[in-house]
């Protein structure tokens, strides 16, 4: 069965209805029951808002604009949706209270459908490198272990670089990952130079003809400007082995850390250039809001999102499925 959700026309502004592809995996739990806590926090909370009024006052608007904030929307989009949300009151297309809710919903949706851009691998680039950068815990090497099974499942050759030195556990980690799905893993040991390992793991997987490279690295805090440099460092030696790597940079933020991901991906952009965001953990947190936050703020193409431990559970980004999971109009 198809679900509905609603769309902006882009030029009447008028709401149409558009049926939802099935993306949803068989097997897996719907998106909805992941996504609990935050259906609960903005789809609950705004049906019971808009039900406790039987018109359309400043009280309502106010309260709206509240719990938009406080679900991790973000003041930039919490402000833009309130703004539009006005002018359609004022030129009467929205007139009661329940007509706010899908209103809602289609300017949600308008804030993160040009950031559904799935990870399209060219396999001309061989190999196409993919270089995994966040802060510490946000999901980097279980990303990394679910994307590797993924890409072997759609029948790509995969290769890991442990280039995340740091922490001893971390080289084991990846290895385990890499072991369960039969993946080379490229290691040296630990407090070993992370450009390196990653440049050796790039001409090994070019004599070998692989398919995709994914490339871990230490988690480290935006703030730390000296890691920050190394990570510039391991990026232009990458450019060394290949000059147009690496072809994906990856983002991996943890969505519990709300609205502060911005902060985060603001100086990993200045530093490496971000092309993709991973927003893991949506599962057992209320801060979901917080994509529309970084959609909204950013730009920069969502590729998938993390909504559980298993390696299905790392799903590719679609806005409708995300928009009907946390804000369902039925
Ligand atoms: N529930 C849930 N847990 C996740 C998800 N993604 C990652 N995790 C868990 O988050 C924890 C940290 O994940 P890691 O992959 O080790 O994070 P990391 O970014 O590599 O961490 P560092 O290497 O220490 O910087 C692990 O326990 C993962 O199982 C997700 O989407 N949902
Ligand atoms: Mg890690």
């Amino acid at each position: 069965m198809f679900r509905i959700f609603r769309k902006k026309n882009k030029q009447t502004g008028e709401l149409q209805d558009v049926q939802l592809r099935p993306v949803e995996q068989s097997g897996v739990d719907p998106l909805e029951k992941r996504l609990e806590d935050s259906r609960r926090t903005i789809g609950k909370q705004l049906k019971a808002l808009v039900g406790g009024y039987s018109n359309i006052n400043e009280d309502l608007l106010e309260e709206l604009e509240t719990a938009l904030l406080t679900a991790d929307v973000g003041v930039k989009a919490s402000l833009a949706i309130m703004d539009n949300l006005r002018a359609a009151i004022k030129n009467g297309v929205i007139k009661d209270p329940q007509a706010l809710l899908p209103a809602v919903q289609a300017e949600l949706f308008e804030l993160i459908e040009h950031c559904e851009q799935f990870l399209a691998v060219d396999t001309n680039r061989k190999p196409y490198v993919i270089l995994m950068v966040g802060i510490n815990g946000a999901g980097k090497t279980t990303t990394i272990g679910k994307l590797a099974q993924r890409f072997k499942e759609e029948g790509l050759s995969v290769m890991l670089a442990a280039g995340d030195t740091f922490r001893a556990a971390a080289v084991e980690q990846l290895k385990s990952w890499g072991a369960r799905n039969e993946i080379p893993v490229i290691s040296q040991g630990t407090g070993a130079d992370s450009a390196a390992v990653i440049y050796d793991a790039m001409e090994s997987a070019r004599a070998r003809n692989i398919d995709v490279l994914i490339a871990d690295t230490a988690g480290r805090l935006h703030t730390q400007s000296n890691l920050m440099e190394e990570l510039k460092k391991i990026h232009r030696v990458m450019g060394r082995v290949d000059e147009s790597a690496p072809h994906e940079v990856m983002l991996v933020v943890d969505a519990g850390t709300g609205t502060n991901a911005l902060n985060q991906a603001q100086h990993f952009n200045d530093a490496v250039n971000i092309s993709g965001i991973t927003i893991t953990k949506l599962d057992g947190t209320a801060r979901g809001g917080m994509l529309f936050a970084i959609a909204s703020e950013l730009g920069i193409p969502i590729r998938f999102i993390g909504v559980g431990e298993a390696a299905k559970d790392l799903r590719p980004f679609d806005a409708g499925t995300f928009i009907n999971a946390i804000l369902p109009l039925d």
